[in-house]
């Protein structure tokens, strides 16, 4: 603006670059300013890291906005699909880093913070990490966002606005302690609040017949309760696309209404009450992994989001539509996992008794609504919803569900006469113990597709967990194999990596990761080796100064980093390392002259707060590695160091910073595992077992660069059935009865030779998991990791062969795939205005 012209001109000149869209440095550097001084209300003699991080989000956000007007009026424009991804967990990460990347920002944005003497990345670290997932299920529905709008398919991310996210987790004296994760303390730039757009929840009550004008009988639902949706919508930039998608978290408010209604009556103390009840629903992550919770709340999480979901799908198709005969042609809803599988039953009820349409047609348009993605196959992980418990939350939901189960199993009656077997095995209705609610079931009768996360699991899945579906409806089955975003988990987390690979092919892999396929032809380019190696080792020595400065352990940056990141869960077999761990610690003692490669065994991971033994394996490692470390015999062959509250930034620090990944769940457990594809691309070679996607990634990255060890799924079942007897091991192995005989003797628990005992009975009397039978296999591979890493060049080729391998692994491929195969949505391109409309 010219200033001479303010005071005087009625019409000051406006020079176009507008500070909210312009992308130079001259314009970001402005906004910057502009924004500390006039969102965060500080100049700069005061402002702290944080205030620079804040006014930079809102830099950015600024840029986001215009993108993400115009692709939402985009789709509601042009009535084009939308994908509607249902997920009670988004595990986002923190967005700074990764909006910068996108909108092609990262390095002016560094040149912004260098000419104010800022280091960009404690900028970026100044943001508290969003948790609102327990793990791969939830990254996997951020990865998806990631590529839906990379490769611009219109699309939204429905979830919950979870007021704590996963636990922040402590260590101490070697045992889990959790604490709250308050992570919207200091408020959150990335969201919008759309008051404007709440919608009303109901919970409870009773059902009634009544009888319409026409006097037929309708059944109306009289619920006890209403609480307030709120949607808070983060925009999710595709890279280098205009698409902004959003992802709609609910928050959960006490209606108003219903507190005047208490506050009038003067029950102002049980008004306060209702009010701090209603706001429980969106208050936390329930901190389970692979285990449902069965709680009343978790209940009404799941149908509060859902039901919020629904009705905020259908007023967008009446905004543009007369009726909802072509819903399904508009929306493509994906149900991650089963937690939100009552979707179908709230379909159903709003179409029957809200829209009045017949139950057939309302049927027809839900089965073509919904697709449902399995992400387990133990069955103890199956959600189950008690009768009674669905009869008090939802009571027309369960007689919808017995409608939906009543029709189905007639239907299968007439086909399967007499087949008792076969209709006990696929009623919605699980009738032991109790009735209970099957919810994959109610999943599969719901969808027109139902898919696996890898090819092996979508296998099990059709011979043994949904066997008698896969039989029904053969061609309602599809695998998707899972996949990871290459922008956060190669660009943004290993960018020396990048640079040399962009370098080398151009950029064009960061759209198609299948390009990476280029860097195979630098194989023997010794120069290309030892920059690669330059920059593993460069990884390496910043994970270690992190650990130093912020947890106080040294490790040594020559030893070969050996890592299992991922939950706790014996079934993961965190504790097979360990096992390894002292074995090589046995080693020593017996000859503490022995030369061997060193190593640091990195954990992290997260236990369950109820999961027992989960906790006690996390207290196990930290045992051993108290021994382990202060043993002087040792002598820095050995550490073993547990990373505490691993999650998103750390796994961006820990994954580039990886020589070996450790892959070793019990064949047949791990549906897809998607930590393992990250390691890969990040160039750690894989030890691991013929279990979830490690299957394919062997096989992209050729049998000879992987590290595999243990029994098939087919002989872990094989064994199972022909009585398993873990002691016949412990009997026959000298070296492994000496490593369960250190820990049963106490070796690791001194002054408390019980501690361990419930690891050690497991393992000698159940060993459900297998352990004692790939003990020597996996102490066997470990050996030949040990001697292919004395080889560093070989080593070198194989990493480089395994980063340039995984092309099939980026969530480009897969979401492809459903959009192809399941989804039916093809992408829209969204063209901006050089500025905001209002400025042109
Ligand atoms: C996976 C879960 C899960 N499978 C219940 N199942 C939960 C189940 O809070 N709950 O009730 C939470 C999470 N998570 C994981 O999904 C699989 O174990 C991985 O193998 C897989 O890679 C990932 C994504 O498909």
């Amino acid at each position: 603006i010219d200033q001479s012209t303010l005071n005087t001109s009625p019409q000051p000149t406006i020079k176009i670059e507008d500070d909210r869209t312009g992308m130079s440095v001259a314009t970001l550097k402005r906004a910057f300013l502009d924004n500390l001084f006039y969102l965060q209300g500080i100049d700069r003699s005061q402002a702290t890291l944080y205030d620079y991080y804040v006014a930079l989000a809102y830099t950015i956000r600024d840029r986001l906005l215009h993108r993400f007007i115009k692709t939402v009026a985009t789709y509601k424009q042009d009535k084009v699909k939308v994908v509607c991804y249902l997920s009670a967990e988004f595990l986002m990460g923190r967005h700074l880093g990764n909006n910068l990347i996108n909108l092609g920002l990262y390095e002016k944005v560094d040149q912004v913070m260098k000419e104010f003497d800022l280091d960009l990345n404690e900028i970026i670290e100044q943001e508290p990490d969003p948790g609102l997932g327990n793990g791969g299920l939830g990254r996997l529905a951020a990865c998806f966002l990631d590529s839906l709008a990379s490769l611009e398919v219109p699309a939204i991310g429905y979830g919950i606005r979870y007021e704590f996210g996963i636990f922040h987790q402590r260590i101490q004296d070697g045992w889990q302690v959790e604490v709250p994760d308050n992570w919207l303390r200091f408020g959150n730039p990335w969201e919008i609040p759309r008051a404007d757009e709440s919608v009303e929840v109901k919970l409870g009550g009773h059902t009634e017949i009544i009888h319409n004008e026409k006097n037929q009988p309708k059944v109306v639902w009289i619920p006890e309760r209403t609480i307030l949706a709120i949607p808070y919508d983060t925009p999710v930039p595709g890279y280098q696309t205009n698409t902004v998608n959003p992802l709609r978290l609910w928050k959960a408010e006490a209606s108003e209404e219903f507190n005047f209604e208490a506050f009038n009556s003067g029950l102002y103390d049980r008004a306060v009450a209702e009010k701090m009840d209603a706001e429980t629903i969106s208050k936390v992550l329930y901190p389970n992994d692979n285990t449902p919770a069965g709680r009343e709340l978790r209940l009404a999480q799941q149908y509060f989001f859902v039901s919020a979901s629904l009705q905020d799908l259908i007023r967008i198709h009446l905004r543009t539509h007369e009726n909802l005969d072509t819903f399904y042609e508009l929306t493509a809803i994906q149900l991650n996992d089963t937690h939100p599988a009552v979707a179908i039953a709230e379909l159903m009820r709003l179409f029957v008794d809200r829209y009045d349409y017949d139950w057939d047609k309302a049927w027809e348009i839900t089965q073509k609504t919904f697709a449902y993605t399995n992400h387990t196959l133990m069955p103890e992980a199956l959600e189950r919803w008690s009768v009674d418990l669905f009869a008090q939350l939802l009571p027309r939901h369960l007689e919808i569900i017995y409608e939906i189960n009543h029709r189905f199993l007639t239907g299968l009656q007439t086909w399967f006469p007499n087949d008792e077997a076969l209709v006990s095995s696929l009623s919605l209705i699980e009738e032991n113990h109790g009735k209970k609610i099957r919810m994959a079931n109610l999943a599969c009768v719901g969808s027109h597709a139902i898919n696996g996360v890898a090819a092996l699991h979508t296998e099990l899945l059709k011979k043994d967990t949904l066997k008698d579906f896969a039989k029904l409806w053969p061609q309602k089955f599809f695998n998707k194999t899972n996949g990871v975003t290459p922008r956060r988990w190669i660009l943004l987390s290993n960018p020396e990596l990048s640079a040399l690979v962009t370098e080398k092919i151009g950029d064009g892999w960061l759209k198609n990761l299948d390009e990476m396929r280029q860097i195979e032809k630098f194989i023997d380019d010794p120069e290309f080796c030892r920059l690669w190696r330059e920059i593993k080792q460069n990884n390496k020595r910043s994970l270690a100064a992190y650990l130093l400065k912020y947890r106080n352990v040294e490790i040594d940056v020559n030893s070969l980093f050996d890592v299992q990141v991922k939950r706790i869960h014996e079934y993961k077999r965190q504790h097979l390392a360990a096992l390894e761990i002292i074995h090589l610690y046995n080693r020593i003692k017996q000859n503490p002259e022995r030369v061997m490669v060193p190593r640091t065994f990195i954990f992290g991971g997260k236990a369950a707060p109820g999961y027992f033994m989960a906790k006690l394996i996390i207290k196990l490692i930290n045992a051993v590695g108290e021994v382990v470390n202060n043993d002087p015999d040792v002598r820095g062959r050995l550490k073993v160091v547990f990373v505490s509250n691993f999650n998103v930034s750390l796994g961006q620090r820990i994954y580039p910073a990886a020589d070996l990944s450790e892959q070793i769940s019990t064949a047949g457990k791990e549906a897809s595992g998607t930590g393992n594809m990250k390691f890969a691309m990040n160039g750690a070679l894989t030890i691991g077992t013929l279990d979830g996607a490690n299957i394919e990634i062997r096989e992209e990255a050729g049998a000879e660069n992987f590290f595999l060890f243990g029994l098939t799924a087919e002989e872990v079942y094989a064994m199972k059935a022909g009585g398993y007897n873990p002691q016949d091991y412990y009997h026959n192995n000298p070296e492994l009865q000496a490593v369960i005989d250190r820990i049963a003797h106490g070796y690791f628990s001194p002054g408390n030779p019980d501690l361990f005992r419930p690891i050690v009975d497991s393992l000698l009397h159940h060993d459900p998991y297998m352990l004692l039978a790939d003990f020597q296999a996996y102490v066997d591979c470990q050996d030949q990791v040990s001697n292919t890493y004395e080889d560093q060049e070989k080593w070198t080729k194989m990493s480089i062969l395994n980063s340039a391998r995984m092309g099939k692994f980026s969530s480009d491929r897969t979401i492809r795939e459903y959009c192809q195969e399941i989804w039916n949505v093809p992408p829209v391109k969204i063209s901006l205005n050089e500025y905001h409309p209002e400025y042109v």
